[in-house]
């Protein structure tokens, strides 16, 4: 198949909201510095969702959806030395070049290399798509376009991982699970003792969760609105929960109230600008600092009292939890393979591409947290 067009089995979303259709979808070959991957299992992320829904001001459309998968790789275009065919990938929609300002500012893992074409769902070379159905360009999505059986991706997008391990389980590491870790680990570096709010209990807020445990916080409240989400979180380190709606009181209230004056850190792990300024301001004054992990939709903004900032509040934010891709998440996979960190807890659901509609239904029906899809 090497420098062959593929014709391949791909989830498209031809528009915004309107069930995906699976096509029978040309997938070019690979150019220069790119890796065309055959894709084995993919998850979906709540953000897939998002930008299916049509509220993502970079969401294009006819596209491929989908950004935490596992694959090998089935051929590589000129110059790419770091992967070979046969190699097995986890593909990065954040980028690590290792040569940009970015990369080598030793302050941030975004990646400035590649991040204009993956914007506008087109390959950096001749901004065109590598995906076509019946001679229509279909747009890629993240970089990484992972509902298809085939996808073409940049070689700074792709992580080498261990051969031994499950593909079917370490796809969750191309998204979430780092995302909620990286968020505590790197973005907020949560200190022993410290009490944690999480709102939000999907894949990203177990992360989180998890993080916060092995970071030896002293208290993890879980907030969140699904009360199927409460017993699974216990299982992630979660020690307390709150459910908004059992409450009258503003839920940055409710926090502050249970905390003696506030917690330390909180992270909002759900996309809702006004949960995000209840994360924030349930922060204890002088310290408390919230991270915003979750993704909201265009024309939403955020909004406090610049007197929280004042005080001593911190606003941050985060993506793929400040992990650099390509270094670390093999590093994610080896701590995987060792049992460090929980993947196969986070799996719900197994279903197969084919199967894809159903599995975002699941996400939208509660008690889900990530469904594998089988390509
Ligand atoms: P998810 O849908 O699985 O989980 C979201 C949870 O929030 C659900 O349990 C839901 O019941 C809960 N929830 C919804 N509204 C609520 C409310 N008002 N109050 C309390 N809880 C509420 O999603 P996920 O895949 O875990 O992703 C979470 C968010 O993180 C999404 O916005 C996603 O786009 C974003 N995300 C960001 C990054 C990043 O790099 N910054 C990476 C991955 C995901
Ligand atoms: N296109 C969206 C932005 C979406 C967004 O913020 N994406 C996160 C990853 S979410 C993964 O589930 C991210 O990494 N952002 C940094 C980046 O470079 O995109 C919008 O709303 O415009
Ligand atoms: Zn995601």
């Amino acid at each position: 198949t090497q420098g062959q067009v593929i014709t391949c089995k791909a989830a498209v979303a031809w528009e915004p909201n309107k069930p995906l259709v699976i096509e029978d979808v040309q997938v070019a070959p690979p150019q220069a510095g790119e890796v065309r991957i055959k894709i084995l299992f993919t998850a979906l992320c709540h953000t897939d969702a998002y930008t299916w829904s049509g509220k993502d001001p970079e969401g294009l459309f006819p596209c491929i959806l989908g950004h935490e998968a596992a694959g090998i790789v089935e051929s590589v275009g000129e110059g790419v030395t770091e992967v070979q065919p046969g190699d097995h990938v986890i593909p990065c929609y954040q980028a690590e070049c290792k040569e940009c300002k970015f990369c080598k500012s030793g302050k941030t893992n975004l990646c400035g290399k590649v991040r204009s074409a993956t914007g506008v769902g087109v390959m950096m070379n001749d901004r065109k798509s590598r995906f076509s159905v019946n001679g229509k360009p279909i747009y890629h999505f993240m970089g990484t376009s992972t509902f298809s059986q085939y996808t073409v991706v940049h070689d700074v997008s792709v992580a080498k991982i261990d051969p031994a391990a499950p593909l079917n389980k370490v796809c969750l590491l191309g998204c979430g699970v780092p995302t909620g870790l990286g968020a505590v680990w790197n973005t907020a570096k949560v200190e022993a003792g410290s009490i944690v709010a999480i709102f939000g209990l999907g894949t990203v807020g177990l992360a989180v969760a998890e993080g916060a445990k092995a970071a030896g916080a002293s208290r993890i409240i879980g907030i969140d609105i699904d009360p199927k989400k409460f017993d699974t979180a216990k299982n992630f380190g979660v020690t307390e929960f709150v459910n908004p709606k059992d409450h009258e009181k503003p839920i940055q209230q409710v926090l502050v109230d249970l905390t003696d004056g506030g917690v330390d850190y909180s992270f909002e792990c759900i996309g809702n600008v006004s949960v995000m300024r209840a994360a924030l301001e349930c922060c204890h004054k002088g310290w408390g600092t919230s991270v915003i992990v979750g993704v909201a939709a265009s024309g939403q903004e955020i909004s406090t009292r610049p007197f929280q900032l004042v005080t001593g509040r911190v606003w941050k934010g985060t993506a793929f939890g400040g992990f650099k891709s390509r270094s670390q998440v093999p590093w994610l996979v080896e701590k995987y393979l060792k049992k460090e960190i929980k993947v196969d807890e986070y799996i719900t659901h197994n279903l197969t591409l084919a199967e894809i509609n159903r599995a975002f239904d699941l996400m939208h029906e509660g008690g889900c947290l990530r469904c594998v899809l089988d390509c």
